[in-house]
């Protein structure tokens, strides 16, 4: 039984996400936040002291990215795919911790995250604008192709829908991005994002 510490208002809806596509029994052990955005209580299950954190038997991982890919290693095909393309799954994987998610909370948290008091406009200009060449890449990847890979929808699709479910689900200006806005309303609306996103949005 996979055992993911989390809440499904936090980044382990991913993992819950994951969890979903891969048909494997899970559990979500709730670890959440006090006022303030502190952990409710020490997490000796993460170093970093974040979660999520998965425990899978003997082995505990921390980073949501990271424990989806182990998720779907376990699930296999077509979630995730051997050989070379198991190697593009990590390059979209990646990309999305390294190119995309820091802009998505560089503009998230001066859009609608932080109270309005403490945002400032050209903090999520910023982010918006680093965001957008991102965007414009994978607009350019998806025109010959319904998903990252191909015809199969991968890991590689969640681990990358998963980060940008805030910008989709807080009016993010998509409208210059037509394939990418198709690919993520594919992608957050199968029936596993769906049961997933029932967990967090109620
Ligand atoms: N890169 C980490 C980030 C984890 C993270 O920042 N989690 C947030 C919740 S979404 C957290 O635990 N914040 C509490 C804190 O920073 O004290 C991951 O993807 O798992």
């Amino acid at each position: 039984m996979l055992k993911i510490h989390g809440v499904p208002r936090s980044r382990a809806f991913r993992c819950i996400w994951a969890a979903e596509e891969s048909g494997l029994p899970y559990e979500v052990v709730p670890l959440g936040f006090a006022p303030g955005f502190k952990l409710e209580r020490p997490l000796a299950i993460n170093p970093n002291n974040k979660i999520p954190a998965l425990e899978d038997g003997d082995l505990v991982l921390f980073e949501s990215l990271a424990i989806n890919l182990h998720i779907a290693s376990k699930a296999g095909a077509p979630l995730m795919p051997a050989g070379n393309d198991a190697s593009r799954v990590m390059q979209w994987s990646l990309w999305t911790g390294t190119e995309v998610e820091a802009h998505v909370m560089r503009w998230g948290y001066n859009t609608y995250l932080k109270p309005e008091a403490e945002r400032v406009a050209s903090e999520a200009a910023a982010g918006k604008e680093a965001l957008d060449l991102r965007l414009a890449v994978l607009e350019s990847v998806l025109a010959d192709r319904p998903f990252l890979l191909g015809k199969d929808f991968t890991v590689a699709d969640l681990n990358l829908a998963c980060v940008l479910y805030a910008p989709w689900a807080n009016k993010y200006d998509l409208a210059p991005f037509p394939k990418v806005k198709a690919w993520l309303d594919t992608c957050l609306t199968r029936p596993a994002a769906l049961r997933a996103r029932k967990q967090r949005e109620g």
